[in-house]
């Protein structure tokens, strides 16, 4: 299958981009190169050493002796999104490049305008081209759980995106629907990806557009099976305050000596998927596309659900680290249960790797080894969620250790 993979230089589009070409397809990857631009502006850098993306390529086609083609181009302009499908014409495209990073989106007014910019033209772009083109190109979205929000005090099973529902008519007769499960965001990002779902809802109805929308949790570790045959093919590893994710941020923590920076009580549960799942679950999404005419197809994209102080409990009991309770600069629920079902991958044959099986390996095959690439001073968070937030901030980089 001819692939576009849209943000293949990013995190998880990279591992997903050399597993596609593995299984061989024929991957063409396009990024503008945002993120790397991103990582010049916040003085922050990946644990690991990630090569340009023409080294990695270049390593890839020696390694493996296959193509991955790629192209510099940004979503977000409309004429290089259409151009750019006219002239590949592929069956599918995995949409990956978005700003993905919660605090990065709530640094500023002007972080808010460019990820609503970035994210939500950008995916309108390539609807809008898909149905310029013929129409019959499969989208493959990288969706978030966060849509669903943390809201519930009882814990709700979280469906595959659709809710079934009963009401009333006006004469009193009940009838039964499926809904798109109510949103509940919790940053500018978050939100992002809800107005995604929803042009998704609007061009599979008018277009007939053939859309998955995997609503993956947070994800963890750095290697995949073909990101280790080499090391100039290395994936990133975000630790800072910014894009680094909690559970590689505890990893990285525990392995430098670093306090585990943990928000308020550490009561939050969330759901996590392990690096190479995410390219597993991708496959598995491009193999079945949904016909055209059925609404878009949502699939939960987790493992399992971790509160966050027993995440990092679990640290702390494995490498004898401390942990710092630190005020939380985020506006979200102290404590919160989370129940998610994720019956559609695993209806696909999928079966999870689990935290116990990697989480070791994680602390010494990449934290420990790159520990001293590690800028102890990107390590606090300094974007907050409002001003009261920002008043209860820790003052600076030493308070917290
Ligand atoms: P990332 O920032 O590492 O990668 C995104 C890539 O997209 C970058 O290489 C960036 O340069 C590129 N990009 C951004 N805007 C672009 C544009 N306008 N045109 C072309 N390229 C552009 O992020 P990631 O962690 O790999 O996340 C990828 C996707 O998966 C995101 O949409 C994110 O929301 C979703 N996701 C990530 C996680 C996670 O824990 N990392 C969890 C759930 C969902
Ligand atoms: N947290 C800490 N300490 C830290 C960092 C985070 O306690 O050092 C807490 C946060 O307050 C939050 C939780 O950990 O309660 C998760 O934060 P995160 O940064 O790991 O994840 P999040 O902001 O939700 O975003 C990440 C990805 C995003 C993806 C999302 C999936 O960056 O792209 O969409 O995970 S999900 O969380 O399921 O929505």
């Amino acid at each position: 299958m001819k692939i576009l993979v849209l943000g293949g230089d990013g995190f998880c589009g990279w591992p997903t981009a050399l597993h596609l070409s593995d299984l061989a397809h024929e991957v063409v990857i396009v990024d503008n190169l945002s993120r790397r631009r991103i990582d010049e502006e916040l003085g922050a850098g990946s644990l690991t050493p990630i090569r340009t993306i023409e080294e990695r390529t270049s390593a890839w086609r020696e390694v493996s002796g296959n193509e991955i083609r790629f192209i510099e181009a940004d979503v977000t302009e409309f004429d290089t999104a259409l151009d750019l499908l006219h002239a590949e014409r592929p069956e599918a495209v995995v949409h990956f490049a978005e700003q993905r990073a919660a605090p990065y989106s709530m640094k500023s007014p002007e972080h808010k305008n460019y990820t609503v910019h970035n994210n939500v033209n950008g995916t309108h772009n390539l609807l809008n081209a898909i149905v310029e083109t013929g129409g019959e190109t499969h989208l493959v979205h990288l969706g978030t759980m966060g849509v669903y929000g943390y809201g519930h005090e009882e814990p709700v099973p979280v469906p595959d995106g659709y809710l079934d529902v009963r009401f009333d008519t006006h004469n009193g007769r009940e009838v039964t629907d499926s809904i798109v499960y109510p949103p509940n965001p919790g940053s500018v990002y978050h939100m992002t990806k809800v107005l995604d779902a929803f042009m998704f809802q609007y061009y599979a109805k008018n277009d007939r557009l053939r859309i998955t929308d995997l609503h993956q949790g947070i994800v963890w570790g750095t290697q995949t099976e073909q990101t280790r045959r080499d090391e100039r093919l290395i994936n990133r590893f975000d630790y800072d305050g910014d894009y680094g994710t909690v559970l590689n941020r505890f990893l990285m923590q525990a392995a430098i000596g670093y306090p585990l920076t943990v928000y308020g009580t550490g009561g939050q549960t969330r759901s996590f998927i392990h690096i190479q799942d995410t390219c597993r679950c991708i496959e598995k999404a491009l193999e079945s596309p949904p016909v055209r005419g059925s609404r878009p197809r949502i699939m939960n994209q987790l493992a399992e659900t971790h509160r966050l102080r027993d995440l990092a409990e679990t640290v702390r009991r494995m490498t004898g680290c401390d942990i710092a309770w630190l005020p939380n600069p985020r506006n979200e629920k102290a404590e919160n249960e989370l129940l998610v079902r994720s019956d559609a991958l695993r209806a696909l044959g999928w079966k999870p790797i689990c935290l116990e099986q990697g989480l070791m390996e994680e602390v010494t095959e990449i934290a420990r080894r790159y520990a001293a690439r590690c800028d102890r001073t990107r390590i606090p968070c300094t974007s907050y969620w409002t001003r009261h937030q920002e008043q209860a901030r820790i003052p600076d980089a030493a308070a917290a250790e």
